[in-house]
């Protein structure tokens, strides 16, 4: 009994030692094509000690996807056939992963990033989108919110935009014609962290239709 209790204590004070992992797995699909990955749900990010789970295909030619410490060993990506990667993100840092298989001449520029963040490190966030929406023809908004930085980026409707550092607590983005719907607005700061709002883009008003007049 004793014995089982030491080797418990002991257990308990080497995981207070490493990097506790967090116990929230996130999921990811990775598709790969001539000459860029697809990730959703995008960004490619996780809070470190998070469990990662990647679901990775190529949507054309056979190609390859290896990283730095997680995926030491080249996934190899078959149009129709999908691979399953799992790790836990122990280190914080910004990732590159590529190609690993020759897949056509911009083989050699096929990489994207993977983020891996401390929650020491402050998260940005948005309080309020102005406008809240505007026509299908777009709109210059503001994002207010906190933790900003002049590397931020922001994405609309799942595009990069073009955006303008104003202060840690605003950030003007260019919202292009878009159809009509609700699109998600997201800051992602340099270290992978993110948040995002929804903006409406309006449905242009139908055409009046006259009323029948009654005699
Ligand atoms: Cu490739």
């Amino acid at each position: 009994m004793r014995t089982l209790f030491v080797v418990l204590l002991t257990a308990v004070l080497s995981l207070s030692m490493t990097k506790a992992p967090t116990g929230v797995t996130r999921t990811f699909d990775v598709t790969a094509r001539q000459f860029s990955y697809v990730v959703t749900p995008f960004p490619f990010s996780v809070k470190v000690g998070d469990t990662v789970v990647i679901h990775a295909t190529s949507s054309d030619v056979v190609h390859g996807l290896a990283m730095d410490p997680y995926v030491p060993d080249a996934l190899t990506l078959v149009p129709g056939e999908t691979v399953t990667k799992t790790f836990v993100a122990d280190k914080t840092g910004h990732f590159t992963f590529g190609c690993t298989n020759f897949c056509g001449e911009g083989h050699f520029f096929m990489a994207d990033s993977f983020f891996v963040y401390s929650p020491d490190t402050p998260s940005p966030a948005i309080d309020s989108l102005a406008p809240m929406s505007a026509s299908v023809n777009g709109a210059l908004i503001a994002v207010n919110g906190r933790n900003f930085a002049r590397d931020t980026k922001v994405r609309i409707a799942d595009a990069g935009v073009p955006s303008a550092f104003l202060s840690a607590t605003q950030i003007y983005a260019i919202a292009s014609p878009h159809a009509p719907g609700v699109v998600p607005v997201t800051v992602i700061n340099a270290d992978g962290q993110f948040a995002s709002a929804n903006f409406i883009y309006e449905a242009p008003p139908a055409p009046a239709r006259r009323r029948a007049v009654r005699p």
